[in-house]
């Protein structure tokens, strides 16, 4: 077994009740209270804008070859916040003037903290625990949806075979990196995908019950 398939064993409760949150069953069946996707896009809309400058900080930290691959995702981002503009217009909603919520800020922090203050290898492990909880939570959605739903672009962007492709690749690239670290480095990797598993909890949480900074 791959180290990032130990991972996802390791914190099987954590990434369990992630997928198996309210928020992405009401999501696929249509039962979502009104509002609460738009809250999900405006907090996520964020996340991505930030999540930019923290793959940003790990290409600089990043061994040469992994800096085009990374580089080409930045553009990607790009255009999922294009994705995220249109469907804002399609839904009536102002991005112009979003904050983050508690819970997103927490989020971008911890990514930023992490790429600025531990290994490559530990906030890798970060970078891909996101990127496979969208993977996982979307196709979780899919499986589930047994009509079209008005959110099916965003759907299909985090289920389709293409971010499939680049999420495997970031486990095989995390495996490789894994067989160079020390007992002690992989306890702390799993700690940070563990946390990583739970602020994704969070993030479907904030969005289904709102989050909003209390002054
Ligand atoms: C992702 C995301 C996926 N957009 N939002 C959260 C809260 N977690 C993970 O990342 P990306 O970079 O949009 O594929």
């Amino acid at each position: 077994m791959g180290f990032s398939e130990g991972l996802l064993q390791a914190v099987e409760p954590q990434w369990r009740a992630m997928l198996e949150h309210p928020f992405l069953r009401q999501t696929a069946d249509g039962t979502l209270p009104a509002g609460r996707f738009e809250t999900w896009l405006r907090q996520d809309y964020i996340f991505v804008r930030e999540d930019i400058g923290f793959v940003g900080c790990l290409i600089a930290r990043a061994p040469v070859e992994l800096r085009r691959p990374l580089g080409e995702f930045v553009v990607a981002l790009h255009s999922e916040m294009e994705l995220f503009e249109s469907m804002a217009k399609e839904l009536g909603v102002d991005l112009s003037t979003v904050e983050p919520s508690p819970i997103c800020h927490a989020y971008n922090m911890f990514l930023l903290a992490t790429v600025h203050t531990r290994s490559f290898a530990e906030s890798f492990t970060v970078f891909y625990g996101a990127e496979k909880a969208y993977f996982d939570s979307w196709t979780y959605v899919k499986r589930l949806q047994n009509q079209p739903s008005p959110y099916q672009r965003f759907i299909d962007h985090w289920s389709s075979d293409s971010f499939a492709a680049w999420v495997n690749w970031l486990a095989q690239v995390l495996d490789t990196i894994a067989t160079a670290c020390g007992v002690n480095e992989l306890k702390r990797m799993e700690e940070l995908f563990r946390l990583t598993a739970r602020y994704e909890y969070l993030f479907w949480d904030m969005a289904l019950k709102g989050d909003q900074w209390p002054v």
